[in-house]
C-alpha cells in the first residue's frame, strides 16, 4: 500500500519560474462565510507541482519555506522537488528546483517532502530518494536558502526486514516520511515496508544537531501508514498512522507514544482511536486518479495556555461508508493518547460533498489550532463559481477553520482559495497529491495547496490545466 509518487511522462519545456506574486481579488460566492484572503501563486511554473509541505520559522516569522513534488520526466528532469522561500510573510517567494541528482547536496530527490522549523531556526527536511533505500534528513540554518543532508535513516538491522535491491524502485522500502522538531528534539517517522519506524536526535542550538539515534519500531503498526508525528511538552513523542484494511472501505487510526522521547524506552503499545471508512486508496470524485487516505495528523500543545498538554488528531472519515461523503474531524486527548474526546466535525457545510486531505497546525504563541482541507461543497454540478464542468462534486476549493477553545468547536469555515480547481484536468496522475500543507504561527495560518484555477492570472499553463502551488495568509477571524 504505497502512496509513492508515480512518474508520469510529460513532454514539455521547463520554463523558468517567475517570482512576483499577484494578490487575488476575493471571490464572491454565496457560501463564503469570511472574506477570502489574497491568494499568492508560489510556483508560477509550467507543468505540475503538488503534494506540498510548509513551515514558518519561529525565530523569524516572516521566513516561510515550502517544498513540493514536481513531475519527473519533464524536460529530462529525472529527480527533484520545487522549493519556495519567503522572507516577507509569504507575499513574495523565490523558487528553485532542489535534489536534482548526482552532485546535488540533496541527492536524487523523488518526492514526499516534509518540513519543520524548530525554535532555534533550524529547518529540517525529509523526503524520499529516487533510488536509495533510506530516509534522508536535511538541515538548513539559513532559512531554507541552502540544505545539506545530515542523516540517512536506514532500516538496516530492523528485525525481520529484507534488504537489497528488491526494495528499490516504485515499490520502495520506505514511504511517506514525516519530520517534526521542537523542544530540543527532531523526530522522523516513516513507513518501513511493514511497521512505522522512527528515529530522534537531540538539538541544542542553531546547527547543533546530534546524530540520530537507533531506529525504533512502533508496536502493532504493520501496514499502518500515512500518518504524522508530534512532540509533547515533556519531550514525549506520538506517532499516528492509518491501518487500511482495503483500498476503499476500511481504515482505522492508531497512535503509539514514546513516553521518554529521546530516552531509552521505546514506543508503547498501539492505541486504537477511530474507524474512518477511508481506505488506503479510497477514490472520490475530486481525486479520481490518485484517491485519498484519511491523512491523520497531530498537533500537541506545548504552550502554558489553558489547554497545555492537549494533543489534537485530525482525520478524514466517510459516512456512510463508500458514499463519497467525506468530512474532516478533530479529536483531542489530555492523557497522552490513552483516551480521546468525541469527534468534532470541522467542516460546517450541509452538503453531501467531499472534504479531504486535511492538515492541522497549532500556533505555539497561543495554543489555538488551524485546520485546512480541500472541499467540494460549492460544486453542485449546476454551474457557478464552484463548478467548472456541470458535474457534481468533482471540483474543489481550499477551505479552513480555527479553534480558539481547545477543539471544543471551530469557527465558521473560510474559503481560502479564491478559485476552483479540477485535479483531473491537470493530468498530474496523482491529482492534488497525498496531502496539503499548513503552518500556523503568531495568529496567522499559512496553508499551501495545489491549484489550477489560475485565479491569480499567473499560472503559465492557464486555467484548468497543470497545477501551481498557492498560499494565503489567513488570520484568526
Ligand atoms: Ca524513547
Ligand atoms: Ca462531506
Ligand atoms: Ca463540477
Ligand atoms: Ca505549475
Amino acid at each position: 500500500m504505497y502512496r509513492l509518487w508515480f512518474p508520469i511522462l510529460v513532454v514539455a519545456a521547463l520554463a523558468a519560474a517567475a517570482l512576483a506574486a499577484i494578490p487575488a481579488t476575493a471571490a464572491t460566492g454565496s457560501r463564503i462565510a469570511v472574506t477570502t484572503p489574497a491568494n499568492v501563486d508560489i510556483s508560477q511554473r509550467h507543468l505540475n507541482e503538488s503534494e506540498e509541505t510548509v513551515a514558518v520559522n519561529p525565530a523569524d516569522p516572516g521566513n516561510i519555506v515550502t517544498v513540493t513534488n514536481v513531475g519527473h520526466g519533464e524536460a529530462g528532469l529525472s529527480a527533484g522537488m520545487l522549493e519556495g522561500v519567503s522572507f516577507d510573510g509569504g507575499k513574495t517567494w523565490a523558487t528553485k528546483l532542489i535534489g536534482l541528482g548526482a552532485g546535488d547536496p540533496l541527492g536524487d530527490a523523488c518526492c514526499d517532502p516534509s518540513l519543520s522549523f524548530d525554535q532555534y531556526g533550524n529547518l529540517f527536511l525529509t523526503y524520499l530518494y529516487e533510488t536509495e533505500d533510506q530516509v534522508p534528513v536535511a538541515l538548513s540554518t539559513d532559512g531554507g536558502l541552502s540544505f545539506h543532508v545530515i542523516a540517512n535513516i536506514s532500516k538496516a538491522g530492523l528485525p525481520g526486514k529484507r534488504s537489497g535491491g528488491d526494495n528499490r524502485g516504485l515499490f520502495r522500502f520506505v514511504d511517506q516520511p514525516t519530520i517534526t522538531a521542537a523542544r530540543g528534539e527532531a523526530w522522523v517517522v516513516f513507513n518501513a515496508g511493514g511497521p512505522i519506524a522512527a528515529a530522534g536526535a537531540r538539538v541544542s542550538g542553531l546547527g547543533q544537531v546530534s546524530p540520530f539515534g537507533p531506529v525504533e519500531v512502533a508496536p502493532g503498526t504493520n501496514n499502518c501508514t500515512y500518518g504524522d508525528v508530534a512532540i509533547g511538552p515533556s519531550g514525549q513523542v506520538m506517532q499516528t498512522c492509518n491501518l487500511t484494511e482495503s483500498g476503499q472501505g476500511g481504515g482505522k487510526i492508531f497512535v503509539n507514544v514514546d513516553s521518554d522521547g529521546l530516552g531509552p524506552a521505546g514506543f508503547g503499545r498501539r492505541i486504537f482511536v477511530t474507524q474512518t471508512h477511508v481506505g488506503g486508496f479510497d477514490f472520490i470524485p475530486p481525486q479520481p486518479d490518485r484517491s485519498i487516505d484519511a491523512e491523520a495528523g497531530l498537533a500537541w500543545d506545548r504552550t502554558t495556555g489553558p489547554h497545555a498538554g492537549r494533543v489534537y488528531l485530525v482525520y478524514t472519515a466517510e459516512h456512510p461508508n463508500e458514499s463519497n461523503n467525506t468530512d474532516i474531524y478533530v479529536r483531542h486527548s489530555d492523557d497522552n493518547g490513552a483516551t480521546w474526546s468525541p469527534a468534532i466535525r470541522v467542516n460546517d457545510d450541509t452538503t453531501a460533498s467531499t472534504q479531504f486531505l486535511p492538515k492541522i497546525s497549532l500556533d505555539p504563541t497561543t495554543g489555538n489550532i488551524a485546520v485546512g482541507w480541500y472541499d467540494s461543497r460549492n460544486d453542485l454540478g449546476t454551474g457557478g463559481p464552484g463548478d467548472t464542468d456541470g458535474l457534481p462534486d468533482d471540483d474543489a476549493q481550499f477551505w479552513g477553520a480555527f479553534s480558539t477553545n481547545g477543539g471544543a468547536s471551530f469557527t465558521r469555515n473560510i474559503q481560502i482559495s479564491a478559485g476552483t480547481s479540477n485535479s483531473h484536468d491537470s493530468g498530474n496522475g496523482i491529482d492534488y497529491g497525498d496531502y496539503s500543507g499548513l503552518s500556523f504561527y503568531g495568529g496567522t495560518a499559512h496553508p499551501v495547496w495545489s491549484d489550477n484555477s489560475d485565479s491569480t492570472g499567473n499560472n503559465p499553463d492557464g486555467a484548468l490545466h497543470q497545477l501551481d502551488i498557492y498560499t494565503a495568509a489567513v488570520p484568526v477571524p
